[in-house]
């Protein structure tokens, strides 16, 4: 038996928690998110959308949704640029582990997509309207996943 997830995920239900921090990047994201959603056959009904102060905050905020039952998957967006303080390291390293140990609490994929740039010039090419936009590969890796997990629970 080899069980995988499906690209397309009619049915199912996300939440996007989005960090309003750059919002100008992770708005962005979250356009790339709304995008490979809908292209997966997944209606607007089924998208809800959550907005935190900063990147800080997006992991209990997954927790939260993702405990809730309500959702197949979970989608975090934020944006983290160096500055000149250890502010970036600090928040990058809390807010990666802090969505990994959310996902492992609750069972419920959390995906990540949140930026950790150098420079502005380095968001923007990453959160605009092309493949390479993190908000999508962030969705499309929370739609294969919420695929996957409602096979295994039908097949395992
Ligand atoms: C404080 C702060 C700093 C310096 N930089 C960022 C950033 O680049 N990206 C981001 O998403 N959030 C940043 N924040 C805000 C923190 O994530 C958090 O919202 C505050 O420290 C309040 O807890």
């Amino acid at each position: 038996m080899e069980l995988h997830g499906s690209q397309t995920a009619a049915g199912c239900r996300f939440a996007i928690v989005v960090s309003r921090f750059n919002a100008e990047i992770t708005e962005g994201l979250l356009g790339g998110a709304r995008r490979a959603l809908a292209e997966a056959q997944v209606t607007d009904e089924n998208v809800t959308v959550v907005r935190v102060p900063g990147s800080f905050e997006i992991p209990l905020a997954a927790a939260s949704l993702a405990r809730s039952g309500s959702f197949d998957a979970v989608i975090c967006i934020g944006c983290l640029i160096k500055g000149d303080t250890m502010h970036f390291e600090y928040i990058a390293s809390a807010t990666s582990h802090g969505i990994m140990d959310a996902s492992a609490a609750t069972g419920v994929p959390i995906t990540f997509g949140v930026l950790t740039t150098l420079t502005e010039e380095q968001a923007h090419a990453r959160a605009g309207d092309s493949p390479e936009n993190k908000g999508r590969e962030a969705a499309l890796a929370a739609v294969e996943m919420a695929t996957l997990f409602r096979e295994m629970k039908n097949r395992v």
